[in-house]
Order: structure tokens, then sequence, then C-alpha cells
């Protein structure tokens, strides 16, 4: 079983309690906000609750093969009387800024709340507030969840759990990892996840403007602070001349930290008007410590930003800030 603790116990008496349950996702929703959100959809509804999904942006296509992708409502806000009487359920949402616009109007509205993620900096916005930074994926959580549900796993669910898992832990590659995540991944496996028809739709997948736009970054690849860090940048004409979404560039900041000796990775991308921050970092730095200086946030190993000003000067302060970050700020890392 687990070892979540009461707020799991308490998260799972509220599921079963509530008739209604509104999911929501946070903004530029990827595989695990996704995927564990489709499967607990897909669970109220075989439960016969009334049950509905929202993110502030659009559904990444490359999640089509989820079972009732066509459910997910786009809104930047919910009137109140949507969740009046409702169970409210965000997952893999580290603050009330990057749910729904008006996030605590309806925390106020709902019948109840419960905050399900994995990001050690959560702001437990929630009435029941399930944050477990050790877990890979906000989706072990929820396998875990759906296991003490005690209505089974459908190979459905399977498939977008699994595929939440593998898109947050880096096909089981990143530090993140555990003993959990595989334990997770053989309850997923056995209810049906072929990992191999998963990783196909998800990284075998790519177009060829999205791959001539990977090595755009990679040639221009930076490295300084005696080469432990590592930078690039994509344009946003550059973006939109490939045709690229938000989620074709995941997986992409990863590739710097392929570099050997570098301990940090930065990747500034210009999304639809917004200079996005990635960052990744191994011991001893912190990537959320880097995003942090942006008022950013997310994991030790993993988190993003957005930097204010026009895009040149957003990669003059990137490269500043992570290089007087990895020189001289906190060489301890946590
Ligand atoms: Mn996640």
């Amino acid at each position: 079983m687990t070892s979540y603790g009461d707020s799991f116990v308490e998260a799972l008496e509220k599921l079963k309690k509530h008739a209604s349950w509104v999911i929501l996702c946070h903004e530029n929703p990827d595989g695990d906000t996704l995927g564990s959100a489709f499967a607990l959809y897909s669970l109220g509804r075989r439960e016969g609750k009334k049950v509905s999904i929202y993110s502030k942006d659009d559904r990444p296509e490359v999640f089509s093969f989820f079972e009732y992708f066509d459910e997910l409502r786009s809104a930047e806000k919910l009137p109140p009387d949507e969740v009046k009487g409702a169970l409210l359920v965000a997952v893999d949402t580290s603050t009330e800024e990057r749910s729904l616009a008006n996030l605590p109007e309806l925390l106020v509205a709902c019948a109840d709340s419960v905050n399900i993620d994995h990001h050690g900096d959560n702001a437990l916005y929630a009435a029941t507030n399930l944050v477990a930074p050790k877990a890979s994926a906000t989706a072990e959580i929820v396998t875990r969840l759906m296991e003490a549900y005690g209505a089974g796993i459908t190979r459905g669910e399977a498939a977008a759990l699994y595929t939440a898992l593998t898109t947050d832990n880096g096909s089981f590659r990143y530090n993140s990892t555990s003993v959990e995540s595989h334990r997770c991944a053989e309850i997923l496996l056995t209810a049906g996840a072929v990992p191999s028809e998963i990783d196909d739709r998800i990284h075998e997948n790519m177009t060829e403007d999205v791959l001539r736009l990977w090595g755009a970054a990679l040639t221009r690849t930076e490295l300084f602070a005696e080469r432990r860090c590592a930078f690039f940048w994509l344009r946003g004409s550059e973006i939109s001349a490939a045709r690229a979404t938000p989620n074709s560039l995941d997986g992409l900041v990863n590739m710097l930290m392929r570099i050997k000796g570098v301990k940090v990775a930065l990747l500034l991308a210009e999304i639809g008007g917004r200079n996005k921050l990635s960052v990744r970092s191994r011991a001893p730095y912190s990537a959320r410590d880097i995003t942090a200086r942006f008022g950013g946030g997310g994991h030790v190993g993993a988190a993003g930003a957005k930097v204010d000003g026009d895009f040149d000067g957003a990669i003059a302060r990137v490269r500043e800030e992570a290089e007087k970050y990895v020189r001289v700020g906190n060489p301890a890392g946590k």
C-alpha cells in the first residue's frame, strides 16, 4: 500500500463521498497533469459521478490517444456556480496562479477541495493537500488513490497514468525515479498499459520541422561558468515557423544535461508572447532556486519561470543570473 499518510485517506474519502468532481489541470498542460486528470475523470464516470475537466490552455494533440480527450474544456475562468456542490480536484498544480484565473473564488464556491501534487513548493491552497514531493509524477499518487478506491483500473486509465508517469520522470531516467515509480509502473502494466505503444505516441512522433528546430537550439549551445552551465534559446519566430507547440519542446532542455560536466541546463523560449525559461539541474545545484530568481518554481531538479522584458534582454538576464548563481550563489545547493 502506501505511506502517503492522513491526507491520502482524506482525499480518498472525499473522492468517494462527492457525486460531482471538477478536475483542474495546470496551465500549458503536460502529460502528468492530463494523464492524472483523465484517469480520475474516467474513474468518476465509471462510478456514476458528474465529472468535468478544465485547463486554462488548449489540449496538446500529442495526448489525443487518451480516452475522453475531447472532454477537456479550456477556460480562463469558471463561473463559481459551475463548482457549486462539487469536489474540486487540482492535479499536478503547485500554485493557484498555475490553475484557472479565478481559482481562489472557486475554492470558496465549491463543496470541498483536494490538491494532488508532487511539487515540493506546492502552496497548499486546498482543503486537503495531498502533496508528495518524492513522487516522480502526480500519476504515482493517483495510481495509489485509484488502487485504494477499489474500483480497479481500466486499460485506458492505465495508459493515461503510465503516460503521465513516464513523461514526468524522463522514461524512468531522472533522479526522481524510485522503487515506488516502478511499483506504480507494475500496477499500470498489469492493468494493460503498453509501454512501447505509449513511447511511440509520445517520443517517436516529431515533425521534421520540429526536429530541425531542436537542431537550431542545439547548434547555438553556449557553455559558461567553467562549463557547468549550458544554455540555448528559441525565438518566437522560429517556433511558429516550425509550427511547434509548447509540448513539442518537452525534453529539449534535457539534451544539454548530456554534455559531460554540465550541472545546470537552461532553455529560454518565446512562446505565446512570453519568455519561458526551463531549467534542469543536478546536485549540488537547484533548478528551483534559479527559477525563483525570476518568480518561478518547480522541483529541485526541474523548474520553470516566465522572464519579463524583451527577448534579447531576457537572454542576457538568464545568462547573468545563472552565472551568478553557479559561481557565487548557493554553491551548496539543496
Ligand atoms: Mn508532474
